[in-house]
Order: C-alpha cells, then structure tokens, then sequence
C-alpha cells in the first residue's frame, strides 16, 4: 500500500520540535514449551510502514532535520532453517517506503549519536492505555540517554490518523466483507435444526481457511435464548427447530476488519413474533444508514435508534410509556464503531462528527429474554462526501430474501 510515507510525514508534522518517536511492531508472545502465540503486529506500527513482522522498529526523528529509520534485526541462518525468514532490508524499504533500513544491534549507539547532533529533547512512545501495553516503555528503560527527557504518547496522533480510511484501505476491506459474505452463504446452505452451532459454524470456518485468512474477532453463533447475551461465544448448544440463530462475525484482510451480524430462521421461516422484533431491527437499521452523512455523530445515531425502539416496542405491547430506561431492558449497547485496523478501531470518539472516509457499524440489536429471541443485524458503512455507502450490501438480511433462499436450498 502506498499511503505509510504519506502517514509518517503527517506524523512528524505534529510531533514537538526536537523529538524522536518510537514505534515499535512488538514481539511474539510465547504460549507454552517452544509455542508462541499468533503474532499481532502493533496496528499503529503496520499502519506506517505496511510491515507486519515482530521486532521491527520505526523511528521518527525531528531534529535539526527531519528523518525517518526502521531498525530490523540481523538474519540469523540457523534460526531461519528452523523457522521462517526474518525481513531483510531490501524488503523492509520496499514495503514501507523508508529508506534508511538499520540493524537493531545499532540502536543505542545511533541514538546517542542523534540526540547529541540533533539537539533531542523530547521522546514519544507508542502508549495504548487499555489494555495497558507499551510499545516502546522497554526501550527507553534500556537507553539511559532518554533519561532526562519529556515523553510523550504518539498514540493519539496516529489513532486521529487512522480514523480516516484511505482508498487502499477500504479496498482491503471490501475483500474482507464478501469472504464474509461467502462464509454466511456457506453456512446458509447448511443449516437444519438439529446441528450444534458450532457444527454450522465450522462451514463458515472452511471459507476463512480456504481463503487463509483469520477472523477478525471470536466468532458468535447464537441460537435461541443464547442470542440474548451479546458476547456468547462457547457455541456448543444444540439449534431449535423453532428458534433463530443470531451471527456475529468478521474477517481480517490484511489486518482490515470486517464485522456483520445476521439473524436467520434456523427452520427456514421465521414465526409470527420472530418477524415483529426482526422488522423492528431492521427498520430502525435502515433508518440509521440513511442518517449516515458527514457532521453526524455516533451518540446522534444511537439517539435515533431509542426514539425508533421506543415507538416499535410500544407497538408491539413490550413497554408501556415509551422511555430510554425502558428501552434500556430490551437494548443496551451502543449502535456501532469505527472499524479498520481493529474491530473496534480507534480514534473516534462518540460525539465526533463523521467525516468523509470513516467506517462504521450500523448494528441494532433486540434481546427480549421473555421470549427468548435475540436480534442483530449489523452492516459496515463508509462515510462519503455527500451521504455514505453501505460496504456490506451484498449480505442478504432482507427477511422475504432470506425465506426465499433458504427455501430454494436442495
Ligand atoms: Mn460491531
């Protein structure tokens, strides 16, 4: 992707005068015996420089000049006939753009050397408060010169940055949405009553692996009452003839999220009451995605799906007088989130007017204990200039549609 350097010189412009900025890709995280963990590259650190490795390091500097670093670690040929290739430089200056490429065994004395020549005073690590990890903390422990220096979170910086999707990106995660797509319809062609949820979610999983590609967060399959706790995720229960299973789900491309709820008749007709609470969802769903446009706020859009739950459900007998806290029994999130680099993407604060390329969910959810029916439905909508687009059309959640379908299964 072509956007890092671009990114970095925004970075650089908002760092104080006589600074460097560390961010780092972290490192593997070890399990168990001689079992590490997946790797999960620090986002902010592959968002500028489009590397997604352990134990790479950028650094900004802002001195009497402006320059900017990667320091990778020298290839070891032992380990490599054991395990896979390190990046080497050439690789690390064709994917980032940076053209400086170092070896970390060189770090400190470099660093010495450019405090010293470039007059550095202030020091910016890469601080992700919750949960509490510090890309970078070690680092400075490690290199007395940083002592006596101001630091400070470059965090924010690059959160504010990523908020804003770049074309390139939401490429990505368009290819994300349709293996989604593919990986609901795969399970679609499946579902009887009778499996476990787990079984009809392993149809989902043969399209991700097919792809190879992970999913983006712990995938939900809940069917019946189970749908009424939002992060149910074990899984394990047996799917009702009569119920409706509720999924939760997404694909990471390239780091790129996608995150869709459906919820289909597991028989293949929803009941009289299922469609009363579905048709409210999907209403108030709707009614959300138009709103969608630059200057509107999140909080905004949740308001708008209280006052749409306040009327339906009075409607339909579940509250009395039509208030928020009545609401609240029924419906108790918040109606969506910036999505990108995670799932739940940062940078966006609730009541921060959406600006043109951002991403976000569109995700109502009724969860009526007494009847045991839990609803969501959740597309992923990219704000445009003059409105928005919904990224994720393709996902069938009309209910005559879905009827339909899963009647014309052989
Ligand atoms: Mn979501």
């Amino acid at each position: 992707m072509k956007f890092h350097a671009k990114k970095r010189q925004e970075v650089l412009k908002q760092l104080n005068n006589s600074s460097i900025a560390f961010l780092c890709a972290g490192a593997e995280i070890k399990e168990t015996a001689d079992e590490f963990y997946p790797f999960s590259v620090n986002r902010n650190f592959y968002y500028l420089t489009g590397i997604d490795e352990a134990d790479v390091i950028l650094v900004l500097i802002k001195g009497r000049k402006e320059e900017e670093r990667l320091y990778i670690k020298k290839s070891d040929p032992l380990k490599e006939k054991w395990y896979a290739k390190t990046i080497s430089r050439e690789e690390a200056i064709a994917r980032s753009g940076v053209q400086d490429v170092r070896y970390l065994d060189d770090l400190k004395a470099d660093m010495e050397k450019v405090i010293a020549e470039e007059g550095i005073v202030n020091v910016y690590v890469d601080d992700e408060e919750d949960p509490i990890i510090h890309h970078g903390l070690d680092l400075l422990d490690s290199m007395p010169a940083f002592d006596e220096m101001d630091v400070y979170n470059v965090y924010e910086i690059v959160a504010k940055l990523r908020a804003v999707k770049e074309p390139e990106e939401i490429e990505e995660m368009r290819k994300a949405i349709h293996i989604t797509n593919e990986g609901i319809m795969n399970m679609l062609d499946h579902m009887k009553p009778g499996m476990k949820e787990y079984e009809l979610q392993a149809y989902y999983t043969f399209v991700l692996n097919s792809h190879q590609v992970p999913v983006s967060f712990t995938t939900i399959a809940a069917s019946g009452i189970n749908a009424t706790v939002l992060h149910y995720s074990t899984n394990n229960s047996v799917m009702q003839d009569n119920d409706m299973i509720l999924f939760d789900l997404g694909v990471a491309k390239n780091r790129y999220c996608s995150d869709i709820s459906r919820t289909f008749p597991i028989n293949g007709k929803y009941s009289e009451k299922q469609r009363l609470v579905y048709d409210i969802v999907l209403r108030t769903q709707k009614k959300v995605m138009d709103a969608v446009k630059p200057g509107v706020t999140i909080r905004q859009l949740n308001n708008l799906t209280l006052d749409c739950y306040a009327k339906g459900l009075k409607e339909i007998g579940l509250i009395e007088k039509g208030t928020y806290e009545e609401v609240a029994n029924y419906y108790w999130h918040s109606i969506g989130h910036s999505l990108g680099l995670d799932t739940h993407d940062v940078g966006l604060g609730r009541d921060e007017p959406l600006r043109p390329g951002m991403v976000i969910t569109d995700e109502p959810g009724l969860y009526i204990a007494e009847w045991g029916i839990g609803v969501r439905i959740e597309d992923d909508i990219l704000v445009t200039e003059d409105g928005h687009e919904c990224l994720s059309e393709e996902i069938i959640k009309d209910p005559d549609a879905i009827e339909a379908y899963l009647a014309s299964r052989k």
